[in-house]
């Protein structure tokens, strides 16, 4: 798939050439056959095979210590996600078990969970911080983060997610720890390179307004652009905030009203919807897709891998419940975790599409038709991934039926 007019920007029978780590070329199979072989050049093929590009996770909380399997059983018994974080546990329990945890083990654990994204197709992963809470722990977490990507191939997209929950020891001082948050912590995780972006989470059980506020002008000062959790639990006008500030994404956004929705449009700030808390918290008011449809938004789709709400690893998976929950297309949805997801955290220059300078991240699929991708319930049809133009190892690429020279 290419970018282009036609649905899904499907192209037949097409060709790509690599140099380096960037897409140099598509055309025609044929001409790139007599191509290749004017110049030598080795050639794979991947006939039958459906090739996307890389597919982009725009919203992960990847990095973390423990599980929340407890809370789910307790959820299931009829508690809700409020009245266990008001309870002290939801992502409070994650903060303490995260801030116990060595990197090491944050390490592994995130290795894990990256490789079953990865198995998938995907090439570019957003990680966010955010249960750390102090200094340090949110330092491990972000370095954690950038660690993953020196070693698996996969581009990781560093969040720094201050504002997530009100730590324990701040219960009597929000306004000191809003302060350092959007404050000294900030400017020294920035300056130590590990900050590639902002977050907060504004809602009634996290925080207000201004206080999102205060952070979002905080990173606009050092220059950084932002994402905001918005309206998950109810609208409060993070969506319009998120505007205000040109933020690179609105995320969540079961709550939204169409004034919220013209206002992402207007500014060019991606809806990324994030159906598996949705699922996981079995809400049933969906974002209003048709409302930001109307308004022209951009619409991505991304797991918000987290111990507490969407425990998932599987991108397609989150594509099948974008199209059950929430009514997108499949184009529209493998869009959304593609170029639109791209543009969520700023790299649509670069990434989440097939076109010649981009880099060459693809993921190559046994499928009949791209609609595929979101149809089934686990299944992973991918056959092969290329990162920066480096065939992944370990990726079953080349299954028998395409083997060079079979028919
Ligand atoms: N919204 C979410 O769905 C996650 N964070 C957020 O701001 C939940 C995180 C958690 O419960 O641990
Ligand atoms: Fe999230």
């Amino acid at each position: 798939m290419v970018a282009g007019a036609a649905p899904y920007g499907k192209r037949g029978g097409a060709a790509l050439a690599v140099k380096g780590a960037r897409i140099a070329w598509i055309g025609g199979a044929a001409e790139a056959a007599a191509k290749a072989a004017a110049n030598q050049v080795p050639v794979e093929d991947c006939r039958g095979l459906w090739m996307t590009p890389g597919l982009i996770d725009c919203h992960t909380h990847l990095v973390f210590g423990g599980n929340r399997v407890e809370e789910y059983e307790k959820r299931l018994c009829g508690v809700s996600y409020e009245e266990i974080a008001r309870a002290g546990g939801g992502i409070r329990s994650t903060v303490e078990a995260t801030r116990a945890a060595a990197a090491d083990s944050l390490l592994a654990s995130a290795t894990l969970r990256a490789t079953r994204l990865m198995s998938e197709g995907v090439t570019t992963i957003e990680v966010k911080s955010g249960y750390g809470l102090e200094l340090a722990a949110e330092r491990r977490m972000l370095e954690v983060a950038r660690e993953l990507s020196r070693r698996l191939p996969v581009s990781v997209r560093t969040t720094y997610l201050g504002l997530h929950a009100l730590p324990l020891e701040h219960q009597a001082s929000r306004a000191v720890f809003v302060e350092q948050a959007s404050g000294a912590w900030l400017e020294t995780l920035a300056n130590a390179g590990l900050v590639d972006a902002v977050d907060a989470f504004c809602e009634n059980i996290a925080f207000t307004l201004a206080e999102t506020e205060q952070l979002l002008r905080a990173a606009q000062d050092l220059g950084l652009r932002a994402h905001v959790h918005a309206g998950q639990l109810t609208d409060m006008g993070a969506a319009e905030l998120a505007a205000k500030y040109a933020a690179l994404s609105a995320d969540h956004l079961e709550y939204l009203s169409a004034g919220g929705a013209a206002a992402l449009a207007a500014s060019g700030t991606v809806a990324v919807l994030l159906p598996g808390a949705y699922f996981m918290l079995r809400q049933s008011n969906p974002p209003p897709v048709p409302l930001l449809r109307q308004a022209g938004a951009a619409m991505a789709v991304a797991t918000d891998c987290n111990p507490g709400t969407s425990p998932c690893t599987s991108l397609l998976l989150a594509l099948n419940m974008a199209c059950t929950l929430f009514g997108l297309t499949p184009e529209e949805a493998l869009a959304g975790a593609t170029r639109h997801a791209a543009r969520a955290l700023g790299l649509e220059a670069e990434l989440g599409t097939l076109e010649v300078g981009k880099r060459a991240d693809f993921a190559l699929y046994q499928i009949e038709r791209p609609a595929e991708l979101c149809y089934n319930l686990g299944a992973n049809p991918c056959v092969g991934v290329v990162h920066a133009g480096e065939m992944r190892p370990g990726a079953s690429y080349m299954p028998a039926r395409c083997a060079p020279g079979s028919p």
